[in-house]
Parts: C-alpha cells; sequence; structure tokens
C-alpha cells in the first residue's frame, strides 16, 4: 500500500509542475530582490524538516523493535515440526527451527571470532574444527549479537546449536532407514566424507550431494556437536526433549573423516567432554524463538 500511495504521488507530481513552475518563475522575476531572503529561509527550513525525518527513521527500529522481521542467514533451511522414531520411542518436536545447510567454516568463523583453531586449513570452506562446545556455543551467541545489532532478529530469536533431538530429526530428515540414503553404505560415497573417501582429512563443505531436507555433510566430514549433555535415552515418547541438566559429556553427532561410514549412521551419537577440541568435531547453528518462560520452570 506505501508503493502504491508513492506511485500515484509520483504521478500526479509531474503534470502539476508546468502550473507552480510557471507561477514561481513569475514571481521570481517579479521581484527577485525580495524574494530571494525569503526562498533562502525556506530551503533552511526544508533541509531542517528533511534532517528531523531522517533522524525520526533512524530511531525507529529501536523504539520499535517489536516489529523487527526475521532474516536468517541465507543458508538456512526451515525444519517443520514433526515427530520421528527414536529406537522404538517416538520424539515430538513441537516448533519450527532452522538449522544451517553446511557446517559452520573455518571463513564464517574467522570472520566473526578472529581466529582458526582448525587442524586442517589452506581453504576456508573446509568445516572449523577442533574447537571445543564452548567455543561453538560463544560464536553462536557471537552471531546473534551481529543479527540482532543488523535487525535481522526479532525479540526471543537466537541463533545456538541444535538439541541432539533437532539434529537427528533433521539427519533423518523424514527416512526411517540407517542413513538418509538408505540402509547400505554402497551409496555413501556420494553423501559423505568418511574414512573410505576422506584421504584423512576434511574437504569443503556442500562438496557431497544433501539430504532429502537440503542439508549438507550430516553424515560425515566432521561429528557436529550438539547442545545436550549426554545420557542414555529416556525409555518413553519424548517432547522437545533438551537432555540431562548436566553430565560429563556433550553430545556430538553424525560421523566424520576419521571414521567408518557405519559411525555416521543417523541414529548414531557420541560424547566427549566440552572443553576437549578435536580435529574431527565441528558444528552447524540452530536458529529459533526462545520460549523464555520453558527455561524457567
Ligand atoms: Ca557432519
Amino acid at each position: 500500500m506505501v508503493s502504491n500511495t508513492v506511485i500515484d504521488k509520483d504521478r500526479a507530481y509531474p503534470s502539476g509542475l508546468p502550473a507552480r513552475g510557471l507561477q514561481l518563475y513569475r514571481l521570481i522575476s517579479g521581484s527577485w530582490r525580495f524574494l530571494i531572503p525569503i526562498l533562502a529561509l525556506l530551503f533552511q527550513a526544508g533541509c531542517d524538516k528533511g534532517t528531523s525525518n531522517r533522524s525520526n527513521t533512524q530511531s525507529e527500529p529501536s523504539g520499535a523493535s517489536a516489529q523487527v522481521a526475521l532474516v536468517p542467514l541465507s543458508n538456512m533451511v526451515l525444519i517443520k515440526a514433526g515427530t520421528f522414531l527414536r529406537i522404538k520411542y517416538p520424539v515430538t518436536l513441537t516448533h519450527d527451527y532452522w538449522l544451517g545447510k553446511f557446517e559452520v567454516t573455518q571463513g564464517e568463523y574467522i570472520a566473526l571470532i578472529g581466529k582458526n583453531p582448525s587442524h586442517f586449513t589452506g581453504d576456508t570452506n573446509r568445516p572449523v574444527e577442533k574447537l571445543t562446545w564452548f567455543e561453538a556455543l560463544a560464536y553462536c551467541q557471537e552471531l546473534t549479537r551481529r543479527e540482532q545489532q543488523a535487525g535481522h532478529l526479532p525479540p526471543g530469536y537466537q541463533y545456538r546449536l541444535p538439541s541432539e533431538a533437532e539434529w537427528e530429526f533433521a539427519c533423518q530428515a523424514g527416512t526411517t532407514n540407517l542413513f538418509s540414503f538408505g540402509d547400505t553404505a554402497t551409496e555413501a560415497g556420494q553423501y559423505a566424507w568418511t574414512m573410505e573417501n576422506s584421504e584423512g582429512a576434511t574437504h569443503p563443505v556442500g562438496q557431497k550431494r544433501p539430504n532429502p531436507w537440503g542439508l549438507y555433510d550430516m553424515h560425515g566430514n566432521v561429528w557436529e556437536w550438539c547442545n545436550d549433555w549426554f545420557a542414555p535415552y529416556p525409555a518413553t515418547h519424548l517432547t522437545n526433549p533438551l537432555g540431562p541438566a548436566t553430565s560429563k559429556f556433550k553430545v556430538f553427532r553424525g560421523g566424520g573423516w576419521n571414521q567408518a561410514i557405519e559411525f555416521a549412521r543417523s541414529r548414531n551419537r557420541f560424547m566427549m567432554s566440552p572443553s576437549n577440541g578435536i580435529h574431527f568435531v565441528g558444528f552447524r547453528v540452530a536458529l529459533s524463538q526462545v520460549v523464555e518462560g520453558k527455561k524457567k520452570k
């Protein structure tokens, strides 16, 4: 509606210009000595008004933060709420969320944090690795801060590590097979960098085929930190599980360049101290609205 108004105004403006221009010409040519100071004052007033309007416009985003529109990073995939089967118990996620299409690259990490902890350097499109769970978390927090400042995140939205259930749901991508591409490892080379084809190193993200939901390297390349502390799964139907309140180890998933394809199965999980950084574990980011009320209970 706003653009229509502007277009109508623009269309009206040229048709009125000749008449107004003629009147102005007559006035100036007839009494220019008196009009010049007045025109100068009007010009000044117009400039002041314009400056004031620009200032008001610039102050609006912070004053009207509730109207900030969500602009996820361009490499995020929207994952719709749903249910998947974990061994024999269903897990239900009641919220939509975004998940990175790729593992976080060294280039992205350097741009935001200013350093590179990775072992396999030489190509900044390789996934960042050898970083602790705390460093992965810090990246998500810094990304949230940057995107909030850019006006891309409405209040309550934040970048974070995916929960283990969110990661697993997205890895399966609606399939019930051992891998998102089937049950046998014969096709794995098209989808995953693992010990069989990695030549002992990570590879630039996104070179293999994506899973059915458009996510790359969910099987292989680097294992990926999840947000959850590790514990055996509860033997029951779970809704929005976040893992235990605390434990010794954090979960990472998906297999990597360093191990056989069997370790890259959708349901496989591994764990490590959050203070350890190792050259086969990286991460990808999730994005969603944080339900503060739930956290306080
Ligand atoms: Ca991976």
